[in-house]
C-alpha cells in the first residue's frame, strides 16, 4: 500500500515536473524571440538592408560593453559601416614610400579584413567608408599635400584608389568614392586636393568635375561590380541650394564624364525639430529626382537628434523614423538605410553636439527605444 501511493506521488511529480518545465520553455523561446527577431527579419523579407556602424572602440573590443553592442549589431542589422578605421587616416598613417605608387603593402589592410570577417560572419552588406575625403587624413599628407601639384594629386589619389580597390574587390559591396566634396552651393575649397580646380594635371585636364570623375573611373577598374557612391550631408531634402548643386553635379559626372557612379547617399543626420512631415516628404523627393537619372539613393549616416530646447518627445522621434524609414524604403532605388550609431550609449553625438543626444534606435542602456519600434512598423508595413 505504502508502495503504490510513493507510485502515486512519483508520477504526480513528474507531471508537474514536465509541466514546468514545458512553462519554462515557452518562456525560454519567447526571451529568444525577443532577442533573435532584430529589423533585419523584416528588412530581408522585403529585400531591403538595414544597417549600422561599427565604432572604434568595439572594432578594437569586439566584446566592449559586456558585448551588448555586438549582440545588437549582429541581432539587428544586415549591413554594416565602420565608423572610422576605413578612413584614409586609419588605412595609410604611415607614409608611403613613394605616395605617387601606393602600394598594397602601405595600406593598412588588417582593418579591412576585421571588418569584412566581422560582416561576413553574420551575412551583413558591407559599406566601405571612405575613399577620398577632405577630412581625417594621415598627418604627413596634410603637411605635403598643399606642397603637390595637380598631377601629383591624380597620382596619389590613382594608386591609393586603385589598391583599395582591388584589394576589396568582390568582399566590399558599395564604396563612397568621394565624401562631402559640396558645401552650400558649390565646391568645398578647404580641401587637400583643391589644387586640381587651378592647375591642370599631365593631360591638361582642369577642375574638380574631372578630377571626381576619374575617382569613380579608378575605383570601377579596380572592382567592376561594386556598387559607388557620392556621400554628403544636408542634401536630404529637395530643393535646398546644397541639394540642387548636388543634383546637377551627380548628374552632369555621369552624362558629361561618363563616371561610373550609381548613387547618392544621404547621410541624413537630423535634428528633430526639422523633421517635419514636409521635409521628410522633400527627402522622397530628391530619391525620386535621382532614380529617374537612374541612380540609387540610400540613406547612409541616420540619426535624429534631441537637444535641450526641443519640445519633441521619444514620441515624437518614433514618429520621424518610421516616417523617413517608410518614405525611403517605399522607393525602389533606396535599398539600403543605415544608421550612425548602435546605441546613445555611442553614438558621435554626444561629444559634437553640446545639449544634443538620444538620436540612435537604442538608448544608453541598449534597451530598444519608441523609436526602434517606429523603424519596425515602418519595415512591417513596406
Ligand atoms: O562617427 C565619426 C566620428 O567618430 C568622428 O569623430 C568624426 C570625425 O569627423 O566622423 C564621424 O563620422 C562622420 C562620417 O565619417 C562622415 N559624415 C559625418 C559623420 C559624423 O561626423
Amino acid at each position: 500500500m505504502k508502495c503504490k501511493v510513493l507510485v502515486i506521488l512519483a508520477t504526480l511529480l513528474l507531471i508537474s515536473c514536465s509541466k514546468d518545465s514545458a512553462d519554462e520553455n515557452i518562456i525560454h523561446n519567447k526571451e529568444i524571440d525577443e532577442i533573435t527577431v532584430g529589423l533585419k527579419t523584416y528588412a530581408i523579407e522585403k529585400g531591403k538592408f538595414i544597417g549600422n556602424l561599427m565604432r572604434d572602440g568595439m572594432f578594437d573590443n569586439l566584446q566592449v560593453n559586456n558585448g551588448l553592442t555586438d549582440n545588437l549589431l549582429k541581432t539587428e542589422y544586415n549591413a554594416l559601416v565602420l565608423g572610422n578605421k576605413m578612413k584614409m587616416s586609419n588605412l595609410l598613417r604611415t607614409r608611403p614610400q613613394d605616395p605617387f605608387n601606393i602600394k598594397i603593402g602601405d595600406i593598412n589592410t588588417a582593418n579591412i579584413d576585421k571588418f569584412i570577417a566581422y560582416a561576413d560572419k553574420y551575412d551583413m552588406r558591407k559599406r566601405g567608408h571612405v575613399m577620398i575625403w577632405y577630412n581625417q587624413i594621415p598627418s604627413w599628407l596634410k603637411i605635403e599635400a598643399p606642397e603637390w601639384s595637380a598631377q601629383q594629386i591624380y597620382d596619389f589619389s590613382k594608386s591609393y584608389i586603385l589598391v583599395l580597390s582591388s584589394y576589396c574587390k568582390g568582399k566590399i559591396d558599395e564604396w563612397d568614392v568621394i565624401n562631402e566634396a559640396i558645401v552650400n552651393n558649390g565646391f568645398r575649397e578647404d580641401t587637400w586636393y583643391k589644387i586640381v580646380n587651378t592647375q591642370a594635371n599631365s593631360n591638361g585636364e582642369i577642375g574638380y568635375h574631372n578630377y571626381f570623375a576619374y575617382l569613380f573611373k579608378w575605383a570601377r577598374l579596380g572592382d567592376p561590380n561594386v556598387e559607388l557612391f557620392y556621400n554628403d550631408y544636408n542634401i536630404e531634402a529637395f530643393g535646398t541650394s546644397k541639394n540642387n548643386f548636388m543634383r546637377t553635379f551627380v548628374k552632369k559626372l555621369k552624362s558629361d564624364y561618363s563616371a561610373p557612379i550609381d548613387g547618392v547617399g544621404l547621410q541624413s543626420h537630423f535634428k528633430i525639430n526639422l523633421t517635419t512631415n514636409d521635409f521628410i516628404s522633400r527627402v522622397g523627393k530628391t530619391i525620386d529626382d535621382l532614380g529617374e537619372s537612374n541612380f540609387i539613393a540610400n540613406i547612409t549616416e541616420l540619426d535624429i537628434r534631441i537637444c535641450n530646447g526641443d519640445t519633441q518627445t521619444l514620441e515624437d522621434q518614433k514618429k520621424a523614423y518610421k516616417n523617413i524609414v517608410s518614405t525611403a524604403f517605399s522607393r525602389d532605388n533606396c535599398k539600403t538605410i543605415l544608421i550612425w550609431g548602435p546605441s546613445d550609449n555611442d553614438s558621435w553625438i554626444n561629444s559634437h553636439f553640446e545639449g544634443c543626444g538620444q538620436a540612435t534606435p537604442h538608448d544608453e542602456n541598449f534597451n530598444r527605444k519608441p523609436a526602434y519600434f517606429g523603424i519596425q512598423e515602418a519595415l512591417m508595413a513596406l
